[in-house]
């Protein structure tokens, strides 16, 4: 058997109940084959790939909090961190009722290799928990968020793990968890990113995941001789990347006719009308379905997801597994010739099949949502000096940088055979640099 299929095989022996995390490491494991072959002997010597499947250590706690009536509650709180290699572990904390240790094992994983590919210094780590913010109150939000901090504070720092948002948590929830760190630890730091502007948060970190995302989808674009502008854009969920990849995509020319949440989607063949959308989701904290009362034009699919609407780019920024084979196979029929995800892992491996099957321009999430993660490392670069970039600079980086993502990713699957097979590129350019520093650092 070989190394890549020893060390699989052995996590679904310990790991039976993770799923999300072993779909995760298989299709890295896959991927990197060629790599690991190449350098068998040196790798299996030092355990690489047993450790790089490992967390380095992964906290879980209790936290109590108590809502507007008086009742008490408890929910899980979790940080995995996962790899220290490169970088301080640096990933988000997810607020959702789904949330376990395979999800958060998943997500950290992958943080491992989208982090490694911004080239920028920064671990891999996710945490979270599984309290439910939809229809809660501010005040229970911010206790929530207090306890979860109360116990969190003792393993994070400026210098040893940095979390920010996902989903469920955006400047609202960052801010409480801030202010509660700052008040046990007495420390001014950069300790979360994605914080306020006007207490060490950075120009442009709101819009960097789904502008990121845009920015390199006119890179595949454009390296396969076509143009953004004019092409119709089908976008899934509603929420901080969703918002931004449609504000980009717009502003490029593309027109983004679907936005979704987890009841249903909107299609309004006029193009979406982003005022409304802000209304509804950044100051009501409402449902999509509101959208049409706005828009009459505009038509509601309860229940449904996006992935029947013709187009010829598919931006999924909600959650994982949102796209099955069957929509993979509508959406490739349909026309649409360009997938690019704003969310972590929302193709299935069935999906993933198809995309590369049928030879659509795919570019897996670890590369096409890498912005985020990115600017939160420039928002650390400008708490450690003390400074503020202007938006203009925060945003030309993360141009910059999401070319250099395409520009590696294409330059590592041409590299080993696989031109266009931005899977491969992205897990490969990915692990080359973790992987490095993880052999030279020792049996750690
Ligand atoms: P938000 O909480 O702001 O928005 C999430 C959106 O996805 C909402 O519209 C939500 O609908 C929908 N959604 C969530 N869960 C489900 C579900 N199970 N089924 C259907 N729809 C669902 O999160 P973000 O926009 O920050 O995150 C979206 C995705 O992008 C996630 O996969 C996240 O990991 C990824 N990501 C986020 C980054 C960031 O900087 N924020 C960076 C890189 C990746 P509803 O309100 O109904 O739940
Ligand atoms: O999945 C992700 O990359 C994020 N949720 C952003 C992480 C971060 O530290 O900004």
């Amino acid at each position: 058997m070989s190394y890549v299929s020893e060390v699989y095989a052995a996590l679904e022996k310990k790991h039976p109940y993770e799923p999300e995390f072993l779909e995760a490491a298989k299709r890295v494991l896959d991927s990197i084959a060629p790599v690991v072959d190449a350098n068998e002997d040196a790798y299996r010597k030092m355990c690489l790939l047993e450790r790089i499947t490992e967390p380095e250590r992964i906290i879980s706690f209790r936290v109590p909090w108590t809502d507007d009536a008086g009742v008490n509650h408890v929910n899980l709180g979790y940080r995995v961190q996962f790899n220290s290699a490169i970088g301080p572990y640096k990933g988000g904390l997810r607020f959702h009722p789904s949330v376990n240790q395979s999800i958060l094992k998943f997500l950290g994983f992958e943080q491992i290799f989208k982090n490694s590919l911004t080239g920028l210094p920064i671990g891999g780590g996710k945490g979270g928990s599984d309290f439910d913010p939809h229809g809660k109150s501010d005040a229970e939000v911010m206790r929530f968020c207090q306890s979860f901090m109360t116990e969190l504070f003792k393993y994070i720092g400026k210098d040893v793990d940095v979390p920010a948002g996902d989903i469920g948590v955006g400047g609202r929830e960052v801010a409480y968890m801030y202010g509660q760190y700052k008040r046990i630890t007495n420390l001014y730091e950069g300790v979360l990113t994605g914080k306020g502007l006007t207490f060490g948060g950075s120009l442009a970190r709101t819009e960097a995941t789904g502008y990121g995302l845009v920015y390199i989808v006119n890179e595949i674009c454009k390296g396969a001789g076509k143009e953004l502008a004019g092409k119709t854009v089908v976008i899934s969920g509603s929420g901080n990347v969703a918002q931004y990849a449609c504000q980009k995509a717009q502003q490029l020319g593309a027109k983004v006719v679907t936005v979704s949440d987890s009841n249903g989607y909107v299609y309004d063949p006029d193009g979406i009308k982003l005022d409304v959308v802000f209304d509804i989701k950044q100051k009501r904290r409402a449902r999509i379905k509101e959208y049409v009362d706005a828009v009459p034009t505009a038509q509601y699919f309860e229940g449904e997801k996006p992935w029947g609407v013709k187009c010829d780019i598919a931006l999924p920024c909600a959650t994982q597994n949102e796209i099955n084979g069957e929509a993979a196979k509508t959406l490739v029929e349909n026309g649409c010739w360009l997938v690019a995800e704003g969310a972590n892992m929302p193709s299935d491996a069935d999906a993933v099949d198809t995309f590369l099957e049928k030879k659509i321009l795919y570019m897996p999430g670890k590369a096409a949502n890498a912005g985020g993660v990115a600017v939160s490392a420039l928002e650390m670069s400008q708490n450690s000096e003390r400074l503020s970039w202007t938006f203009e600079e925060v945003d030309g980086k993360l141009k910059d940088i999401m070319a250099g993502i395409y520009s590696k990713v294409s330059e590592a699957a041409a590299r080993y055979g696989y031109e266009n097979n931005f899977v491969v590129g992205a897990n490969i350019a990915g692990f080359e640099k973790v992987a490095t520093a993880m052999m030279a650092q020792g049996l750690v």
